[in-house]
């Protein structure tokens, strides 16, 4: 596992470089959903500077982000790690096989972007991320995260449930799973132009699993559009579940009739399983997954079955 060297004035704690006008425009924010200071203002010291963004009621008002704040998703056991931290520890193989994506970036096109929904469904369509963004149910979600290499982090995603686009196409009734794929852009995407792996990345979801309550697909993150990094403009995210089943920059969505194959699970079955669950009592064949540690402070945490989200999912593994 690779350490993170991080400079000196990266290691004050966010609760330290969040200043007063954040807290009151946190405030206010809360104030006009109706929300009051649901959580107590302990969460809101744990924001980065970011907040500053997602904390005001936008003036722009074709903007759909700020989003409102889910106030069942709105408070975490573990502060939110910063994005200037997030945003510089990504896995995106298809750029490089390090944590540093931010550098190799640049010639990644995420504008304009479409999504393709077809499969098993009465109404296959072809999604403008534009169009999505303004017509979806956006909400932002604190969510806790665990990648299979046992690091953590916590972040606010912006996104809508999967839930949503899946009952504008219907699904029909022989509809098992879902299946999603990413962009194949070997010019922009250094890695694409190895044959290292199986290109492009693909994952797939039970039906239940991508009708969950948790499923979201995220545009956004830190009150914000995602950055390509995090794997822009739209992607996966299941905080039940390991980090590689997130399937970045999605172009394809197929709603099949079979439980399709997944990515890493067909480069190496032994260590990633379909379902990929947080569970610390099956160990990776290479490490334990009893422990995690935060990205940004270093810190060590129990891991925790389906990483805490056991009360929204335990019932589909019975
Ligand atoms: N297309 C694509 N999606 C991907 C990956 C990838 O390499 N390519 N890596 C996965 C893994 S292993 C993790 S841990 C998360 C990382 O998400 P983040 O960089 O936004 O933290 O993205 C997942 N989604
Ligand atoms: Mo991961």
């Amino acid at each position: 596992m690779a350490y993170i060297h991080l400079p000196k004035d990266w290691e004050i704690p966010a609760s330290q470089v969040t200043d007063e006008s954040i807290y009151e425009d946190r405030r206010r924010f809360l104030k006009q959903l109706g929300l009051g200071t649901i959580g107590g203002l302990g969460f809101l010291g744990l924001f980065g500077r970011d907040s500053v963004a997602m904390a005001g009621i936008n003036p722009d008002q074709s903007s759909p982000y700020p989003a409102p704040l889910n106030p069942d998703f709105s408070t975490l056991d573990r502060p939110v790690t910063p994005s200037i931290i997030t945003s510089k520890y990504n896995n995106f193989y298809e750029f490089t096989l390090n944590k540093d994506v931010w550098k190799y970036i640049d010639r990644f096109r995420t504008k304009p972007w479409q999504i393709e929904v077809v499969g098993a469904v009465e109404n296959p369509g072809v999604f403008d991320i534009d169009e999505l963004v303004k017509t979806m149910p956006l909400e932002e979600r604190f969510y806790r995260f665990r990648c299979v290499e046992a690091w953590a982090m916590a972040v606010p995603w912006t996104g809508f449930r999967m839930k949503a686009l899946l009952d504008q196409v219907k699904p029909k009734s022989s509809a098992t799973h879902v299946r999603m794929l990413t962009f194949l852009r070997p010019d922009e995407a250094p890695v694409q132009q190895k044959d290292w792996f199986p290109w492009p990345y693909f994952e797939a979801l039970s039906m239940a699993e991508a009708r969950n309550e948790l499923t979201l697909l995220a545009t956004g993150i830190y009150g914000k559009e995602l950055p390509p990094q995090h794997g822009a403009p739209i992607r996966l995210v299941t905080p039940w579940k390991y980090g590689y089943k997130g399937i970045k920059s999605i172009v394809k969505i197929e709603v099949t009739t079979s439980k399709p194959r997944t990515f890493w699970n067909d480069v190496a079955p032994r260590e990633y399983s379909f379902d990929g669950n947080v569970n610390p009592y099956v160990a990776h064949p290479r490490w334990s997954q009893a422990r995690e540690r935060m990205i940004d402070t270093g810190e060590f945490r129990d891991t925790q079955l389906y990483n805490g989200y056991s009360p929204y999912v335990s019932h589909m593994y019975q």
